[in-house]
């Protein structure tokens, strides 16, 4: 045997390590599609002939007609369901069709692992692939079979090179972009107050209650992400994964839009490219489900205990960008900590009795948000803003912005930034 390649473990490959997630029986892996079957019945032909293909014969029998099959049929699930999925409000979207299309994607992602490739170069290349059609899933799916997408996701990572890290921590931003202003002076009567760990009941009485803003200063310091986060861990942490990202200024613009590319793509194209003139913005409601690893380096501000509801059902956002993104002033319904993690962001504050100054956008969709540019605004069309009294801030790493209900915000990044906001009430 001396010179024979050694006998590959039965994981050390995606396919195997991929299939290895699946449920042991057939009738296990349909129990999962109990909600897409009831959507169609096509959806059910579809799911049924990759049982059949998964569980007819063994395990180690992986044969290129089988990758192929198992593609033909992961797109054609998510062809079909992605109709269903792009109909009429997303909230309306049954949860079965968004079953149907995690599985669509996990189907996408077997066909591609067992597809492999002869190379190293090849396989690398498919694990990517795969690791793409499990965060769609997991992005627009419904989660089936115990999350396998997310358990999928683990593994294939680990089949990918690990990104080095670079020697030393590159400065993330070389140069602000020109078209960030420079942060105009806080003036101390417009300073939103600051309190170092303050009890519960003194926030309560006296911030929470009256609806006040206020920043929070030593209450996140023992979190590991204030001493874990950088633009290389994020790059090492989840860099092969694909997001939802933001491009354009700011929401309101006619350009801006939204795409898909890995953490990796955005890195290189938005932060540390300083001759990209348009701003990417990684702001996401779902990272932290989607990548586990980062939500470990986090935790719930003690103050939330305040709040009616159970943490479960406190929703987490992920704000990543270079310098010079813009939240346009707008309002949410929840109670909102916003936690500074890498980077400083100049805040202003607008009370939501000041709305009628601030002219927010008539209809349904930007009703919360205002036409105003509230560095730049024009005085002409929008008079009343002149005389609206306002709070400002730098918020830098380790605050937390307590911003109440309701509350108008304006948020510009001063260099590349990460915040995590908590929405609670
Ligand atoms: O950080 C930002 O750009 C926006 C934050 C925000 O609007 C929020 O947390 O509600």
């Amino acid at each position: 045997m001396s010179g024979a390649e050694p006998l590959r473990q039965p994981d050390a490959c995606p396919w195997a390590a991929a299939r290895r997630l699946l449920p042991g029986t057939r009738e296990a892996f349909a129990r999962g599609w109990e909600g897409a079957a009831a959507a169609e019945r096509a959806v059910s032909s579809l799911l049924g002939q990759a049982a059949e293909l998964l569980y007819r014969s063994p395990e180690s029998c992986v044969g290129p007609a089988r990758a192929v099959r198992l593609l033909q049929l992961g797109d054609g699930l998510c062809d079909y369901t992605w109709e269903k999925l792009n109909t009429g409000p997303w909230r309306a979207v049954g949860r079965g069709w968004r079953q149907a299309y995690a599985y669509g994607c996990l189907l996408r992602a077997l066909g591609l692992c067992a597809g492999g490739g002869e190379s190293e170069g090849a396989e690398e290349k498919a694990a990517r692939a795969a690791l793409r059609a499990c965060d769609l899933g997991l992005l627009l799916g419904a989660p089936v079979l115990d999350n396998v997408l997310g358990r999928m996701a683990d593994v294939l990572r680990e089949h990918l090179p690990r990104p080095r890290a670079a020697a030393a921590e590159e400065p993330a931003q070389k140069k602000t972009r020109q078209d960030a202003p420079l942060v105009p002076a806080v003036k101390t009567e417009a300073a939103i107050p600051r309190l170092r760990c303050p009890s519960l009941e003194h926030f309560r009485d006296n911030y929470l209650s009256p609806q006040r803003p206020l920043i929070l200063e030593g209450v996140v310091d023992h979190w590991p992400c204030m001493r874990k986060w950088s633009v290389d861990y994020l790059h090492q942490v989840a860099g092969s994964r694909t997001v939802p990202v933001e491009l354009g200024c700011r929401y309101t613009d006619e350009e801006w839009t939204q795409s898909l590319m890995t953490v990796d793509d955005f890195i290189r194209q938005y932060i540390k490219n300083e001759f990209q003139t348009q701003t990417g913005y990684l702001a996401q409601h779902q990272l932290f489900d989607q990548i586990p690893e980062l939500k470990e380096d986090i935790g719930i501000p003690d103050y939330c205990c305040l709040g009616k509801e159970d943490e479960d059902d406190i929703a987490i956002n992920a704000w990543f960008g270079p310098a010079g993104t813009i939240s346009p002033l707008h309002q949410d319904p929840q109670q909102n900590f916003l936690v500074q993690v890498m980077g400083q962001k100049y805040i202003r504050l607008y009370s939501p009795e000041q709305s009628e100054k601030l002219y927010p956008y008539e209809g349904h969709i930007l009703h919360n948000t205002s036409q105003v540019d509230v560095e730049d605004p024009d005085l002409v069309k929008f008079p009343k803003f002149k005389a609206t009294a306002f709070q400002a801030c730098v918020l830098s790493p380790g605050q937390v912005l307590f911003i109440p209900a309701s509350y108008w915000h304006y948020v510009r990044a001063m260099n590349t930034s990460f915040s995590v906001s908590f929405w609670w009430s």
